[in-house]
């Protein structure tokens, strides 16, 4: 884009901000929040993947900070959503495990979100993907301050858009409103229309992407689920054998590789990738039956490193410095703290987030104070110190990740102070947000 075209922009910009931001001040920033379903942190290119290329996704990390500590809060899909739209624990949002295809549980309206923060501030705020945190029609994004919405509550086939229960699921603005095609580009092309229609003002774009979850369908592989019959058994994966299963993978990543794509590309179109952060982020780590993990042992739904150790990108050109990596021990539940503070949002009174501001690490390389982080999920916990987890499942175990990464060398017998330290922490912790719901 030229400098007059930006320049006339930013004066159109400035007009509309001008109602709810001072006289003088910068327009304040769009943000653009990408969550890919089930990455492992082993998926990417710029991961270390020799085996799909993502050049879109790639060049966000060569242009932008890459994480190399970033955390799920949850190690399965729902938990790690609603510490995203709350920046609690999800403990403390009451989600603690998938949610099924019940209508009676999910993230209580109560509960302020990222939405709820940022919109009475003047931000559009659209989400187009997986919602995930309870049933749209009870616990919908457009009673938690989203003003648009095109979400499945759950993975849906990507063609049919049949969910396991038998059901069509594909809902805007909370009523169930089907459309042709697959579902990773129906995704992006609401993303991008939602970029065009808002240019002229600052918006957060929420965009769970659907993919890279199953049912393991690339855009050519037919249509699977049908209505009227329960989809629980191994059909849930799709219509491949299961060794067809890693190639339609791989063609669900270059997918939502290309969606990344298309989504800077209307930024940039709509004159607006300069005064935008993307972040982009996984929810939880792959099923080793078709991703990578990296260097690290277990997979999705387990609180070793495999299960919740994410590939996480921020971006933001002439504020995120380029071809950064930051070791900071971040979490899902820091990015509603750091959205407020990016677009200069101070948080409603009462709402006291689990998670911190990591826009210091973003904008100015800064390092994270020492904290302790925790998970939960079923009978397995985990706490992380600085290089030393604690992760309890049928017995304490303590690893250094520094020196073991890949979680195989117990040394709790070795370090009995270290591990005491955290076992306290740890039950301290579950004091605070109270015992497992369900
Ligand atoms: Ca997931």
């Amino acid at each position: 884009m030229n400098r007059l075209t930006s320049n006339t922009f930013a004066v159109l910009l400035f007009a509309v901000g001008a109602r709810v931001f001072a006289p003088g001040a910068e327009p304040p920033p769009n943000i653009v929040m990408i969550l890919i379903d089930d990455l492992g942190y082993g998926d990417l290119g710029c991961y270390g993947s020799a085996t799909n290329p993502t050049p879109n996704l790639d060049r966000l990390a060569d242009g932008g900070l890459r994480f190399t500590d970033f955390h799920s809060n949850g190690a399965v899909c729902s938990p790690t959503r609603a510490a995203l739209l709350t920046g609690l624990y999800p403990q403390r949002a009451g989600i603690e495990a998938a949610i099924g295809f019940t209508r009676t549980e999910g993230v209580a309206l109560g509960f302020t979100t990222i939405a709820e923060v940022l919109a009475p501030r003047g931000y559009r705020c659209g989400v187009f993907g997986k919602w995930h945190v309870g049933h749209v029609t009870k616990f919908g994004p457009n009673d938690q301050g989203f003003h648009e919405s095109w979400c499945a509550n759950n993975n849906p086939d990507y063609h049919s858009h049949v969910s396991r229960d038998g059901k069509v699921d594909w809902w805007r603005d909370q009523r169930l409103a089907d459309e042709p095609g697959y579902l990773v580009d129906r995704v992006t092309a609401h993303a991008v229309d939602f970029i065009r229609a808002n240019r002229s003002r600052p918006f957060f774009l929420y965009v769970p992407q659907l993919a890279v979850h199953f049912p393991y369908q690339g855009r050519h592989d037919p249509p699977h689920r049908t209505t009227g019959r329960e989809w629980n058994g191994d059909d849930r994966y799709g219509p491949l054998p299961k060794a067809e299963r890693p190639r339609a993978y791989r063609e669900m990543i270059a997918a939502v590789d290309e969606s990344v794509g298309a989504i800077v590309a209307a930024l940039a179109a709509a004159g607006v990738r300069e005064r935008t952060l993307v972040f982009v982020c996984s929810d939880n780590g792959a099923y080793l039956s078709v991703g990578s993990n990296g260097p690290y042992r277990g997979e999705k739904g387990d609180l070793l490193e495999g299960g919740h150790r994410v590939a996480a990108i921020a971006h933001w050109p002439g504020h995120i410095a380029a071809g950064r990596t930051t070791d900071a021990t971040a979490m899902t539940m820091d990015l509603l703290p750091t959205f407020a503070a990016v677009a200069g949002v101070p948080l409603p009174a009462g709402l006291r987030p689990d998670g911190v501001d990591l826009s210091g690490v973003l904008l100015r390389g800064e390092s994270l104070p020492e904290r302790t982080v925790f998970w939960r999920d079923a009978d397995e916990k985990a706490a992380r110190r600085g290089p030393w987890k604690l992760v309890v499942r049928d017995t304490a175990a303590l690893y250094h990740l520094g020196a073991d990464p890949a979680e195989r060398r117990d040394v709790a017998a070795e370090q009995p102070a270290r591990a005491s330290e955290l076992v306290a922490a740890l039950v301290g912790w579950e004091r605070d947000v109270g015992p497992r719901r369900r």
